[in-house]
């Protein structure tokens, strides 16, 4: 298993500059995920260790880590695991063994009203089933989160059910403060069970697909049943998120994108467009909206909204950003009629389409 790991981790280095599709640690606090799924073709690999030290004069540090492996399947569904080594959870299982589904059937960036997601996992050192509703929703820079669990009691009475809520507020493009709070509605005092809660400063690592969670806690693994049960324990930690696409090693090599002009935030063009102007976006892997409907004239301007570059690329050729920076914005002025499919050189999985009609 420690190999397995290290050659994860070296794997993981090897590659870290790719471009790639990312989990992003702006969009969720440290112990509420919102049931977020990776995009089609993507592994995401996150590691979490939180640390405790002891009163003086020992001071002796004890790691409690947990690592998260989660394959992004198609229709916004997920298979994966969280392995724990230093679980408290049950006393015969220091290893803390998590395999789950989830499924995002509503998401707020294809026209929903808000993200709804679930999971349903097995809990090894429980030895039970756990289960999760989610809803998330997006407001301005503040984005909410709650969560309904069901989760198997590992000392073996009736099953415990947890609530809990999430806010992760974008201070700036690379920023964001995060914080939840979780609740088993019957906590057990044997137990020593307290509400748990968690509060992080978030950083996306400009450049890379890479996020930092910096966080104090008072759970210790990540699991649904870790990160519902709080104990009197603080700990101080961090998350490192890696995303790997796939898709970039089965898809065939695709010739290396020539570099977009170049853009600073807010504007950028060299000549000004004459004609009507339409903002489009791109985030969290989407293109925004789909379809763009435009007529004859029209300049669409595409900003990235992503801490990754992307591209705005015709399936026929007929146009090419190139790869836009992080917050950078290319525009492209449609002078024929017709129905463009368009994809991201780095994702190819990332779909949009602009339509273009005649002007009267
Ligand atoms: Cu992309």
């Amino acid at each position: 298993m420690t190999r397995f790991l290290g050659l994860l981790l070296l794997s993981a280095l090897l590659t870290a500059t790719a471009p790639l599709a990312a989990q992003s640690l702006l969009e969720r606090p440290p112990n509420v995920s919102g049931d977020w799924v990776a995009p089609y073709g993507t592994v995401q690999f996150n590691f979490l260790h939180r640390f405790v030290r002891t009163d003086a004069p020992e001071r002796k540090i004890t790691n409690f880590p947990t690592f998260f492996i989660g394959v992004g399947l198609p229709k916004h569904t997920q298979v994966g695991f969280l392995y724990a080594t230093n679980s408290t959870l049950s006393p015969n299982y220091p290893n803390e063994w998590e395999f789950y589904g989830r499924w995002l059937p509503l998401r707020q960036d294809a026209g929903a009203p808000l993200d709804l997601g679930g999971q349903v996992g097995y809990n090894l050192a429980a030895e039970g089933l756990d289960g999760e509703i989610s809803i998330a929703r997006a407001f301005g820079l503040a984005r909410v989160i709650g969560v309904a669990r069901v989760l198997d009691d590992p000392s073996g009475g009736d099953a415990d059910v947890a609530l809990g809520g999430g806010l992760v507020l974008r201070l700036h493009r690379y920023i964001a403060l995060a914080g939840d709070l979780v609740t088993l509605t019957h906590r057990d005092s044997l137990l020593d069970e307290k509400p748990a809660w968690s509060a992080g400063i978030h950083v996306a690592i400009p450049g890379t697909p890479h996020t930092l969670s910096l966080q104090a806690t008072n759970t210790n693994t990540a699991t649904l049943q870790g990160s519902s049960r709080g104990t009197s324990e603080r700990r101080y930690g961090f998350e490192f998120t890696i995303p790997f696409t796939l898709a970039r090693y089965f898809g065939g090599r695709q010739p290396p994108p020539p570099a977009a002009a170049p853009t600073a935030p807010g504007d950028t063009s060299a000549a000004a467009p004459t004609g009507p102007i339409t903002k489009a976006g791109i985030k969290s892997f989407t293109f925004q909206p789909s379809p763009i409907e435009i007529t004859t004239g029209t300049t669409v301007a595409w900003t990235n909204n992503d801490p990754v570059e992307h591209s705005v690329t015709a399936g026929d050729g007929s146009f090419d950003s190139g790869l836009i920076a992080s917050g950078a914005t290319w525009r492209h002025t449609c002078t024929k009629p017709g129905t463009y499919q368009s994809s991201c050189r780095p994702h190819p999985f990332m779909k949009g389409v602009v339509i273009v009609r005649e002007a009267k």
